[in-house]
């Protein structure tokens, strides 16, 4: 196998990503199994077969069931509202196809059980959309810890800020939908947050959260796209269903405490995304906004140099510098997609499954419910009760 065929589901925000990704791979990665970007799919025919030709997929179609049974096609890529996430999947799994799927991978616990039951039975790969998880300044702190060079963990604390709907008349777009999103801010930015906890530190074994839905209803979109949308002055309303913020607090099984902020009330943070962790040794701060960089103190530096410093994570010899650019010729949220999709193609050559894949989808659906549970009794909840 010389090159994977892709079909893909969805061509908005993600989808742009996605096909991005697919399309630089072989330029940079040129020892890469190459992914042929054969077919997108879409609802609206217009649309769709306007982002084929802007992305450079060969065919489009509307009908994803279609898609699914071709024999030229081997892995699916769904990156369409959550709420179609599961069907897909299923689908696509007793067809045979291999599955990329954006996160949150559900809109429940149940149903991302289902999903991953229905990939391990049809003995498929599988793999789940927490594209930060290849940042190579993350990859500089999971190294650490591993090494132990931060020495015993004693805090991770994350936090997810975004402000895009901080106006009470930004349109109720699906996102703010539970039918269709699952949940909100939780769902959104705390599953990054809690997968980047799984990958650093390991499991979580308790939770205690609170949640706010500030702006209760909201005008009815007459057309959305990606994260913006519009609607006018006359717009009936309606009810927004999932969190605007969710924040809550953790206890990892290897005894390290966390703290977890999501929210898209952080007026003047567009998308701030950062996670500091403290250790006998040492700690690192990471701000997704400086993403080349992660910034790193150790104890046993000289006191008369003590403090933090700046890694710039993105030269030799760290992850996929060589791919990249000279030293100090920085890379971007893009690359975090083509890193994935890196991941992806090696699973394919090495012939196993690539990582995260639907088992760590699963994982952090689990701790995404156990908080919600917890709001919801406004009380700890153990992660392995659900
Ligand atoms: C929107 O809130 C969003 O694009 C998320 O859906 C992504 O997963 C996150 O990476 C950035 O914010």
């Amino acid at each position: 196998m010389k090159s994977v065929n892709v079909g893909m589901i969805g061509y908005k925000f993600m989808g742009k990503a996605h096909s991005h990704a697919y399309r630089d791979l072989p330029m940079f990665f040129p020892n890469s199994l190459k992914p042929e970007m054969k077919v997108i799919c879409g609802r609206n025919e217009e649309a769709v077969a306007q982002a084929a030709k802007q992305f450079g997929w060969e065919e489009y179609t509307t009908d994803w069931k279609s898609l699914i049974e071709r024999d030229d096609i081997d892995v699916i890529d769904i990156n369409a509202p959550s709420d179609a996430h599961k069907e897909i999947a299923i689908a696509a799994a007793r067809a045979g196809k291999h599955i990329y799927c954006e996160k949150p991978l559900a809109l429940t616990l149940q149903d991302s059980r289902e999903m991953l039951a229905a990939v391990q039975e049809a003995g498929v790969k599988h793999m789940v959309g927490f594209n930060y998880r290849f940042t190579p300044a993350v990859m500089l702190a999971k190294k650490l810890i591993d090494e132990g060079r931060l020495g015993e963990i004693y805090h991770f604390r994350a936090w997810f800020l975004q402000d895009w709907i901080i106006d009470p008349n930004f349109p109720l777009v699906w996102r703010l939908q539970k039918e269709v999103a699952g949940s909100g801010s939780h769902g959104d930015l705390g599953a990054h947050l809690i997968d980047m906890a799984h990958y650093l530190i390991g499991d979580i074994s308790e939770v205690i959260g609170m949640s706010e839905t500030f702006i209760k209803e909201r005008p009815i979109p007459a057309n959305m796209t990606g994260l913006s949308a519009t609607s006018d002055e006359n717009s009936p309303k309606g009810p927004v269903t999932v969190d605007d913020a969710t924040l809550f607090m953790a206890r990892f099984a290897n005894g390290a405490l966390g703290s977890f902020e999501a929210t898209r009330f952080a007026t003047g943070h567009r998308s701030t995304n950062s996670f500091e962790i403290n250790g006998s040794k040492g700690s690192v701060i990471f701000d997704f906004e400086r993403m080349n960089e992660l910034q790193v103190y150790f104890t046993d530096d000289a006191k008369d140099v003590q403090g933090f410093r700046r890694v710039l994570a993105t030269d030799a010899p760290h992850a996929y510098s060589e791919a990249w650019w000279p030293a100090g010729h920085t890379i971007g949220y893009e690359h975090t997609f083509i890193h994935s999709m890196v991941e992806l193609m090696e699973a394919f050559t090495e012939d196993r499954q690539p990582v995260p894949n639907f088992v760590d989808g699963v994982k952090c659906q689990q701790v995404l419910e156990a908080v919600e549970l917890s709001v919801e009794k406004r009380q700890w909840v153990k992660v392995s009760d659900l």
